[in-house]
């Protein structure tokens, strides 16, 4: 009983923590100014509006390469202006893919005072960095059997990136997550709000948007101000291709932010950055319609593609796998949440049953008596116990009814048997099938028996204890005699069938 009421306590502090946290609900505003997306992630000439790229890297209209897979390739992307809020929320979508069981080097997230080199030695950005490093690591340079690695790594200026021991001694925090050659594209989803750093890590293997995990968590980060954003990656011996699906940036904002005098300045900022958004949209169509107008064959050209248009089998048999996978995936998440659902109210019922269990013993229940004595220091009302006590009385109405149908159906699975056994050598019917159907009926009358013997025992127990049945075999009884009851019906159902259909048999012949 202790233990319950522990657990009661617990959960009631729990919901507390989860109220306290939503109440200091937190402002989000989307970036798109250090953001990019397919579609259309790169205009026609190349550039990737309000960000900048170099090295090796490529951008097209559904991803940046920032490496290829080819030896010794740098690239990087970055953008143009610095971040002019404090906190905020980056989501990278990107895809690690490569012919080899291993690969290399990696891709990095970047949050630094200056931009970094694009032929840096530091997974295609500058060493000595300012700022924050999140860094995909997919060679095992000190071969201690610990990448693919996700870490962070802060850095004021001055330290070097340890590359023959991956970072180890190094870095803030981390986690050991394969993020390379995954069905669907990974996913980071890197925090910094409140001077708490939170990278959460998506491994691909679903679609799902909600499938993200916790990799790490920092506290007390002091990230310096103003500073700009980047992805880098680097190859090495070996290679991988790294691209970069989308990078989304959601500026954070506390309550305090919001009241503060930030309300003047966005409301003044706000007018201003939609227009130049629509300005820059307007821009974007102009541009996609002249691109049209210049490639009238463009339509025709897609058409003879028809090669990607199609799967081999074994893509599409892989496709499916996943695709159940994720499926069945959602199906266990879902299932888990209701399972949790019902132990709450479970431990709510029970906890409540418990006080009254607690408060009338030695007072037996009786219908239509009225509540103890000391009712009025128990935590339910008049009502509540009269809803009790009338439940109680409609269960063992039910418990009686039941008993009069499982004897009914005894009765009639006698003569079942009985008819069975003179029509079985008339009509053919196979006698070991008739053995089993006898045997399982037997039991059947079994338990029945025992059944009503304890319907007959349970008044007088109940008369002298109040409270011998105990509730949870209270319920697991009434559902037992479902049970036998949906069990005869189906046998009786099936011994039918197969009798007509051995019949129908026989006509054919
Ligand atoms: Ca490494
Ligand atoms: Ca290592």
């Amino acid at each position: 009983m202790s233990s319950i009421k522990l657990n009661l306590v617990l959960c009631s502090a729990i919901l507390y923590l989860l109220v306290c946290v939503n109440t200091q609900s937190v402002h989000r505003r989307f970036e798109y100014k250090f953001s990019f997306k397919p579609p259309y992630l790169a205009q026609k000439d190349g550039s990737v509006p309000f960000w900048e790229y170099g090295g090796n890297a490529i951008a097209s209209g559904e991803s940046v390469r920032l490496a290829p897979s080819l030896r010794s390739q740098k690239g990087a992307i970055w953008t143009k202006q610095a971040v002019s809020f404090d906190w905020w929320e980056v989501d990278i979508m990107f895809k690690v893919t490569g012919r080899g069981r291993i690969g290399a080097d990696g891709l990095a997230f970047w949050y630094t005072t200056q931009r970094g080199d694009y032929t840096g030695e530091v997974f295609g950005s500058s060493d000595r960095w300012n700022g924050l490093a999140v860094i995909f690591d997919s060679f095992d340079n000190d071969n201690k059997h610990n990448n693919p690695y996700i870490m962070a790594m802060l850095n004021d200026g001055t330290k070097v990136f340890d590359h023959k021991s991956d970072g180890t001694t190094q870095l803030l925090s981390g986690c050991l997550r394969d993020f390379r050659n995954k069905p669907f594209p990974t996913r980071a989803r890197v925090e910094y709000y409140m001077n708490t750093l939170t990278v959460y890590f998506h491994n691909g293997m679903t679609s799902n948007e909600a499938d993200y995990e916790l990799c790490f968590r920092a506290e007390n980060v002091q990230l310096p101000r103003g500073g700009f954003f980047g992805v880098s990656a680097a190859t090495g011996g070996l290679a991988d291709d790294h691209d970069v699906i989308h990078l989304l940036t959601t500026s954070l904002h506390s309550q305090q932010q919001q009241s503060g005098g930030g309300q003047q300045m966005s409301a003044d900022e706000q007018q201003k950055l939609s227009q130049e958004y629509q300005e820059y949209q307007k821009k974007l169509d102009q541009q996609k319609e002249d691109y049209r107008k210049e490639h009238p064959d463009e339509v025709r050209d897609k058409d003879g593609e028809f090669d990607d248009w199609f799967e081999s089998d074994g893509q599409r048999e892989l496709r499916q796998i996943f695709q159940g996978q994720t499926q069945i995936h959602d199906i266990l998440r879902d299932l888990n949440k209701k399972v949790d659902e019902v132990i709450g109210k479970q431990m709510n019922s029970l906890s409540m049953l418990t006080a009254v269990y607690g408060h009338s013993q030695g007072q037996p229940i009786q219908p239509g008596a009225a509540p103890p004595a000391q009712m009025g220091s128990l935590p339910i009302g008049r009502h509540d116990w009269d809803a009790l006590v009338t439940n109680n009385q409609i269960m063992a109405n039910t418990i009686a009814e039941l008993k009069g149908f499982i004897i009914e159906v005894s009765r009639k699975s006698d003569s079942l048997i009985a008819a069975g056994g003179q029509g079985a050598a008339a009509s053919g019917i196979n006698p070991q099938f008739l053995n089993e159907i006898r045997d399982s009926v037997l039991q059947v009358k079994q338990t029945v028996n025992s059944v009503a013997q304890r319907l007959t025992t349970q008044p007088q127990v109940q008369a002298m204890g109040g409270a011998a049945c105990p509730e949870v075999s209270c319920v697991s009884f009434t559902s037992m005699l479902l049970v036998v009851a949906t069990q005869l019906s189906l046998m009786f159902l099936y011994s039918v069938y197969k009798e007509k259909k051995e019949a129908q048999a026989k006509k054919f012949f």
